[in-house]
C-alpha cells in the first residue's frame, strides 16, 4: 500500500515513558495521572484497559454470542502459526487470507525494534477447520457463519476458527485480528492477546455492499484496492464498481475495444482487463465478490459515439445536447439508441465480457436508471412515428427486454439468478411487472427513504437492495448548495445518519425480501484523493448495521457509548492498515469517554 498513515495511528500513545494510566470502573476505562495512581507500578495503556474491561473493540460486532477474558499475554509475531485440516481448494485461498492476517496483525506493530524476546508464549496457533472445501467462490446462499475458540494451552495460545465455508473462515481471521492489539507502555511496546475468548458471528444480510463510481473522475487500481481493504475489515462483501457513465468509459472491453478507446480521459485512464482480474482476486481472499456495471441504456454517452464513423449508425442519441437539462440529470447526456440493431449486438459481446471478467455468473447489474423519455422522444423519429408509441415507458420496457434476451445469450443461454437494476420509472407501477420479472430481478431502491418506491416493490413480489439516497448515499453527488444551486456537499450524511438508517424496522418491511443494502459512492466531486476519507469510518457504520443489524431506539435515536468508542478503534486500524480514514473526534474524547 502506497500511503501510511501509522503516524497518524500512534497519535494518542506517542508520549513515552506514559504519563497516563487506565483502570476499568464500571467496564469504562477512566484516565489517571501515573504519579497519583496507587497501581503506578504497573500502568496500563489505553488500548490494554479497553480490551481488558469487558467491552469488545470488535467491529462489527458480532451477532452471537461472545465472552472475553480479562487477562492478556504478551507474543511476538514471530510465533504466529497457521495449520488447517481443510482440503484444496479452500485450503489455498486459506493459506492467501492467513497472510492477510498476519500483515494486519504486522500493521499494529509501531517499533520495529519491540521486545521481541519478551513473549509469553511459544507460539501462537491458529488452527483453521473450514467444512465445505469446496466452496471458493461466494455465493448468496455462502454460509459466512464462523466461532473462534481462543485459549491457552500449556505453553501455547491456541485459536480454534471453525466455519462452513472459506468466506466464514476468512471473517473469522478478521475477528480475531480485532482480539489483538499493540501495548505502548511495555518496554519497547508489545504486542497482547485475550488470554481467552470465545465468539459466535454470522451476518444479518446475505449482500452487504458497496458502490464506488470511477466514471465522473478516474480511480487507479491501487487506489480501489484499498477500498477492498476496508470491505474486508468491516466484513463487507460485495464490490459493485460502476465502471462506465457518459463523461468516460475507462473500461476496455477486449470485444469492443472502441468503447474505451473512445471514451477513456486518456491514457493511463483504463482499467485493462488484467486490471480487473487482479482486482477481483484481490477481492476474493478478502471474501468480496466483484459486480462491473456498465450502466445502459442511459448514463451513456462517451465512448458510445464511433457507431457513424465505423458505418453502424448513432449508437447514443443526446450526448452534448443541449440544454442539457431538458435531456439527463447532468451533463454531458446521452442514451443509447433502442432501435439501433448494432447496439443489441454490443450488449452482447459487453456482457460476455464483463460475466468473462469478474468470473461472476449468479448477480450481473444492468444499470438502467435515470433514462429520460424526452431525450428519445426528440431523437427518435420512429419512435413516435413508425412504431406509434403513446407511452415511451414501452420503449424503454422492451429495450429492456432485449438486453435482458442478450444478457442470458452471452451467459451461453443461462439465466443469471439476479440481475440487478436500478430503481427507476421503469421499476414503479404499472410498468415494473410488465417488463422486471420477479423470479430474477433484484431491484436496487435507491431513492428516498420516504418515498413509496421500496414499500411497493416488496408488495408486488420483488426482492431489493437498499441504497436510500437520504442515508447510504456518501458522496455529495451532483448536490446543490440549496441558497445559490451552486455545487456542494450538501447535505452530507454523517456517520450516526448511516447508522441509524434501519428502514426494515423504520418502514415495517418484510426481511425476507430484502437481499442486503448497498452504500453508494459517486465521484462527481471526488477523486482518489479524497476517496478514503469520504469512504471511512461511514461505510464501516454502515456495515455494522448489515452486519450486526443492531435495535434501533426510534424514540430518540441515541447511540450506545459503546459504538463510539468501537468505531474509533476501528477508523484506528484502517489507518494502519493504510487508509486514510476520518477521526471521529479529538483523541481527547477517547481519553476521556462519557
Ligand atoms: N449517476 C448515476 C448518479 C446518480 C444515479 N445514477 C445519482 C442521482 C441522484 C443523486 C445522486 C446520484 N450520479 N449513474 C442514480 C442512481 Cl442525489
Amino acid at each position: 500500500l502506497i500511503y501510511n498513515y501509522k503516524h497518524v495511528y500512534s497519535s494518542y500513545r506517542r508520549s513515552r515513558p506514559p504519563q497516563w494510566t487506565w483502570r476499568c470502573v464500571n467496564q469504562r476505562c477512566e484516565r489517571r495521572h501515573i504519579e497519583g495512581d496507587a497501581d503506578a507500578a504497573a500502568p496500563v495503556s489505553l488500548a490494554t484497559c479497553s480490551m481488558l474491561c469487558g467491552s469488545t473493540q470488535l467491529w462489527p460486532q458480532p451477532t452471537g454470542p461472545v465472552t472475553l477474558g480479562s487477562r492478556a499475554v504478551t507474543f511476538d509475531h514471530g510465533r504466529l502459526a497457521v495449520e488447517t485440516t481443510t482440503g484444496q481448494p479452500a485450503r489455498a485461498l486459506l493459506v492467501k487470507a492467513f497472510a492477510i492476517f498476519n500483515d494486519s496483525v504486522a500493521s499494529l506493530i509501531e517499533r520495529k525494534d519491540y521486545a521481541r524476546d519478551r513473549t509469553d508464549v511459544r507460539r501462537f496457533l491458529v488452527r483453521v477447520a473450514v467444512e465445505h472445501s469446496d466452496v471458493v467462490r461466494l455465493r448468496m446462499s455462502t454460509n459466512e457463519s464462523y466461532s473462534i475458540v481462543l485459549r491457552a494451552v500449556g505453553g501455547d495460545m491456541v485459536a480454534n476458527i471453525t466455519a462452513k465455508t472459506f468466506f466464514g473462515a476468512r471473517h473469522g481471521l478478521e475477528t480475531l485480528s480485532q482480539l489483538i492489539w499493540w501495548d505502548p507502555y511495555a518496554d519497547g511496546g508489545a504486542l497482547k492477546v485475550l488470554k481467552v475468548a470465545t465468539v459466535q458471528d454470522s451476518p444479518a444480510f446475505a449482500y452487504r455492499g458497496l458502490m464506488v463510481d470511477t466514471a465522473r473522475n478516474f480511480m487507479s487500481v491501487e487506489s480501489l484496492k484499498r477500498v477492498l481493504v476496508g470491505m474486508s475489515a468491516s466484513k463487507l462483501n460485495v464490490f459493485h464498481w460502476h465502471l462506465t457513465d457518459s463523461q468516460s468509459f475507462p473500461l476496455v472491453v477486449p470485444s469492443v475495444p472502441q468503447l474505451a478507446k473512445n471514451g477513456a480521459y486518456g491514457p493511463g485512464m483504463t482499467y485493462a482487463p488484467e486490471d480487473v482480474r487482479e482486482l477481483v482476486e484481490f477481492a476474493r481472499v478478502r471474501g468480496i465478490r466483484v459486480v462491473l456495471e456498465v450502466d445502459t441504456p442511459a448514463h451513456a454517452g462517451n465512448g458510445w459515439t464511433w457507431g457513424p464513423q465505423e458505418g453502424l449508425g448513432e449508437l447514443a442519441v443526446c450526448v452534448n445536447e443541449r440544454p442539457w437539462s431538458l435531456y439527463c440529470g447532468e451533463p454531458p447526456c446521452g442514451q443509447l439508441n433502442p432501435e439501433n440493431p448494432n447496439v443489441y449486438d454490443i450488449l452482447e459481446k459487453l456482457y460476455r465480457d464483463l460475466i468473462d471478467l469478474s468470473g461472476e455468473d449468479e448477480i450481473f447489474h444492468i444499470g438502467g436508471d435515470e433514462v429520460n423519455l424526452e431525450c428519445w422522444a426528440q431523437h427518435l423519429q420512429k419512435a413516435s412515428t413508425i412504431y406509434n408509441y403513446t407511452d415511451l415507458h414501452d420503449l424503454w420496457g422492451e429495450f429492456t427486454l432485449k438486453a435482458l434476451g442478450k444478457l442470458v445469450a452471452a451467459n451461453g443461454g443461462k439465466r443469471i439468478p439476479y440481475v440487478v437494476v436500478w430503481s427507476s420509472k421503469l421499476s414503479k407501477r404499472p410498468y415494473v411487472t410488465k417488463y422486471l420479472e420477479k423470479s430474477n430481478v433484484v431491484v436496487q431502491s435507491w431513492g428516498a427513504s420516504q418515498w413509496p418506491d421500496t414499500p411497493d416493490l416488496i408488495a408486488d413480489g420483488y426482492r431489493v437492495i437498499i441504497s436510500h439516497v437520504d442515508a447510504w448515499y456518501l458522496d455529495c453527488g451532483f448536490g446543490r448548495w440549496r441558497e445559490t444551486g451552486e455545487a456542494a456537499c450538501d447535505p452530507y450524511r454523517p456517520w450516526q445518519t448511516v447508522y441509524n438508517h434501519r428502514p426494515w424496522q423504520q418502514l415495517r418491511l418484510d426481511k425476507k425480501y430484502i437481499v442486503g443494502g448497498e452504500a453508494c459512492l459517486w465521484s462527481e466531486q471526488l477523486d482518489e484523493a479524497s476517496l478514503d476519507a469520504r469512504l471511512w469510518p461511514r461505510a464501516s457504520a454502515f456495515a455494522e448495521r448489515v452486519w450486526t443489524d443492531p435495535q434501533l431506539d426510534m424514540a430518540t435515536y441515541s447511540i450506545q457509548e459503546d459504538v463510539y468508542t468501537r468505531l474509533s478503534t476501528h477508523r484506528d486500524r484502517l489507518a494502519a492498515r493504510g487508509i486514510g480514514a476520518e477521526a471521529l473526534w479529538p483523541t481527547w474524547c477517547t481519553q476521556n469517554p462519557g
